[in-house]
């Protein structure tokens, strides 16, 4: 793989992960990049859950056609965009068609759609049957099949790197005889890497945090800011509890949906509010107001798998909650990131006791070795190809 990208695109390697600037040149030297051939994708998402799949396959088709690749954005249920990025809807974005994954599909569409060279089945959904039986056939003497790819989670476990780019021959069905290659996101350089725009870095050189808290309403007097987007922490009341004994006032925003629904549970044990903590209830951000938000407050808590990515370019201190699997898988997955980022103890501790792992108190954290901790972690993923560009190379590594 490492082989591949250099011979497809060595200055990225060379320069490191987003290196672009919105004129195409190399923002670090001021050298020409060489841009990628123009794909056309079929990027199919199935939302299960939450607002991670499609927030994730929303950021990936933007960044795609901010480098001037053509997207065919599939949605089984595209109602969180509306408020995610209602730009996606109306008027649309260029590079970008939202279609939807009706079951069965649109015959009339996709009779009509010419064929993609990429396909991308996101987080292990299944292309649909008959989407394969019109493209998936063995192709006619001098054409190839699409590069087909499965864009999996994001872990920062061990096996990722062993699992990242490996074959999986398709044995039956209309698509027999092609082949699936896995590919997985990720934090080290064996990886497939991390979404990042071009240009997250200067927005957020340029981002006015006093000025976006008063737009979004947000009466900030100097106090401590904390957001919150989580699942049902067991220790809810509990920050609270810490947050009244802190030497700062502090003021918590809370995202809205299921943190909100889990905050307000906790604050019920309370009657009212415990004294120098006050809240903000924030309405759905954007994505983008939702990446000023974590640029806006002193420490993030963030969950899943794209608000994760997000705090870490933040570069603010932020606790993590995984998705809560039944069959406990999230434990290995925050232990891998805990690894990964060289958490100090307290932080680990923290970590565990929010996920509910563990029990006791919360331990107080050193919030300046909170934040060398999370800053030199993104200094170690901005030396990094992303992973809009490492798909892309591997993309015309395959066809
Ligand atoms: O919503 P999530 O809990 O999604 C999760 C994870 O993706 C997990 O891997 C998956 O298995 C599970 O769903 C089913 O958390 P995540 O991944 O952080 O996605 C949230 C998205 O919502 C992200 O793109 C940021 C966006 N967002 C906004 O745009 N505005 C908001 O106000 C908020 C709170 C989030």
């Amino acid at each position: 793989m490492a082989q591949a990208m250099a011979a497809v695109c060595a200055l990225y390697l060379i320069h490191g992960g987003s290196i672009r600037d919105s004129s195409g040149r190399c923002a670090r030297h001021n050298c020409r990049v060489p841009q990628s051939p123009s794909f056309l994708w079929d990027l199919f998402c199935r939302v299960v859950d939450n607002y991670g799949d499609v927030g994730v396959c929303w950021r990936l088709a933007r960044v795609l056609a901010a480098r001037g690749q053509r997207v065919r954005l599939w949605l089984d249920d595209a109602s969180a965009l509306t408020w995610m990025a209602p730009e996606a809807l109306s008027p649309g974005v260029p590079g970008v068609r939202v279609l939807p994954w009706s079951r069965p599909l649109d015959p009339v569409l996709l009779a009509n759609l010419p064929r993609a060279d990429v396909w991308v089945e996101a987080f292990g959904c299944e292309l649909p049957s008959e989407f394969l039986a019109r493209g998936g056939a063995e192709p006619a003497a001098g054409t190839k099949r699409p590069c087909w790819l499965n864009l999996e989670y994001l872990s920062a476990e061990a096996w990722v790197e062993r699992m990242h780019g490996l074959p999986s021959p398709v044995l039956a069905g209309p698509a027999r005889g092609a082949t699936k290659w896995f590919f997985y996101p990720g934090f080290t350089p064996g990886t497939g890497g991390l979404l990042c725009e071009d240009d997250l870095f200067q927005r957020q050189d340029d981002f006015d945090r006093a000025a976006w808290l008063a737009g979004h309403d947000i009466p900030w007097r100097g106090e401590c800011l904390l957001s919150l987007f989580c699942y049902e922490p067991p220790v809810l009341a509990q920050l609270l509890r810490r947050c009244a004994q802190a030497p700062r006032d502090t003021r918590i925003l809370v995202t809205a949906g299921r943190a909100a629904a889990a905050f307000k549970a906790a604050l019920a044990s309370f009657g009212t509010l415990p004294p120098r903590v006050t809240v903000s209830w924030l309405p759905y951000l954007t994505q983008d107001d939702y990446d000023a938000l974590l640029w806006s407050c002193d420490a993030n808590f963030v969950r899943g798998e794209d608000s994760l990515v997000r705090a870490l370019w933040a570069g603010q201190p932020f606790v993590w909650q995984p998705y809560p699997q039944d069959d406990g898988a999230h434990a290995n997955k925050l232990s891998a990131l805990l690894d990964w980022l060289d958490a100090p103890a307290d932080l680990r501790r923290f970590h565990a006791i929010w996920s509910g792992l563990d029990t006791g108190p919360l331990p107080t954290i050193d919030a300046s070795g909170w934040r060398r901790c999370v800053r030199a972690a993104r200094e170690r993923l901005r030396a990094q190809a992303d992973l809009a560009t490492q798909l892309t190379g591997f993309v015309q590594q395959k066809i």
